[in-house]
């Protein structure tokens, strides 16, 4: 339902300090201790996400820009009919333009994302580089109730890159695919990044890798707790953990007490047993053909797939 979705957002929300609070108390009261994957993504937290984009074991960034610039041209002829291109989430990193650079039935593009700043640099980026498109941008979440422009006769393609999807857990996975199947209509089309399943040593190193930028990522959420909320959570006596669950296929990241504690927050005391975790993101990962019955079940019919050579990682275009 759409609650869980709100609660689940992964995308880069600035999310404020009120809502922290409350998700962090919550999270740390309940038996399965838990914050949800989006307080990751503060300033601090955004910028490192950008430092493990680069680096050498985390394989999705590179090889989906990859699978794009290979197949920009066969993506844009299986496409017919003048297009509205919908963003999902400001700022790709340059993945949007190398398919609006090949497809030049592209009449107009929305980006739309909850933080006001990216989305506003995203569009002029986009209005500068490409003046016969109509740009347009709505500030909203994604995940949610969404109003969008009246689209004309376009027929609307949406582009959501990055395999953000496997941050949801499947049922939410589902329930956005078959939220945006019915936004788009018929003949609309939903291009969407998707991480494969694989050697799961590889799939473990991407999110625990030599540098520790990936520990100092899920790290920064108690960095975040110290700063905003005044708690007293000793970051050294945690550890990141990442393992691969192979049902139903997901990397489970994890803070991990490394003894007996007790942090502090909000005149509150929260015991810590060592080896207790506290959970705080998925990373669902699918075969092809995983992802393409999860879409099917969303209203959405197959077109077609794209992936590397090393079948790391997979673009799918849906139709609704
Ligand atoms: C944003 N998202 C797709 C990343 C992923 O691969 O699940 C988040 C991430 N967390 C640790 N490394 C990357």
């Amino acid at each position: 339902n759409d609650e869980t979705l709100i609660d689940l957002v992964t995308p880069a929300p600035v999310s404020d300090t009120a809502e922290f609070r409350q998700a962090v108390v919550e999270g740390l009261s309940r038996p399965d201790r838990a914050i949800p994957c989006r307080f990751l993504y503060d300033a601090a937290g955004s910028a490192i996400f950008d430092r493990i984009c680069e680096l050498p074991e985390y394989y999705p960034t590179r090889t989906e820009r990859r699978i794009l610039e290979t197949h920009a041209k066969a993506i844009a002829e299986t496409i017919r009919g003048n297009i509205r291109f919908i963003e999902l989430g400001a700022g790709s990193g340059g993945k949007a333009e190398i398919l609006l650079d090949a497809m030049e039935q592209v009449r107009a593009y929305i980006c739309i994302d909850i933080s006001p700043v990216p989305l506003a640099s995203a569009a002029a980026a986009v209005r500068t580089r490409y003046p016969a498109i109509e740009v347009d941008s709505v500030c909203g979440n994604y995940l949610g109730e969404l109003d969008l422009p009246t689209r004309g006769n376009l027929r609307d393609v949406c582009f959501f890159p990055g395999s953000t999807i496997g941050n949801f857990d499947r049922d939410d996975a589902r329930a956005f695919l078959r939220r945006w199947s019915q936004r788009l209509g018929q003949d609309g089309l939903m291009l969407i990044g998707v991480d494969l399943k694989k050697d799961i040593a590889l799939l473990e190193d991407a999110y625990d890798d030599a540098q520790g930028v990936t520990a100092q990522f899920s790290l920064n959420l108690l960095h975040r707790a110290n700063r905003e909320l005044a708690a007293d959570f000793d970051t050294g006596a945690f550890a990141h953990r990442a393992r691969y669950v192979s049902q139903p296929g997901h990397i489970e990241i994890s803070l991990v007490s490394r003894r007996d504690q007790t942090v502090r927050l909000d005149g509150r005391s929260f015991d810590f047993a060592r080896d207790e975790a506290i959970h705080v993101e998925n990373s669902h990962k699918y075969t092809i053909g995983e992802f393409a019955s999860l879409a099917k079940e969303a209203g959405f019919d197959s077109v077609d797939v794209w992936t590397d050579e090393d079948a790391l990682f997979s673009v799918h275009l849906l139709r609704v």
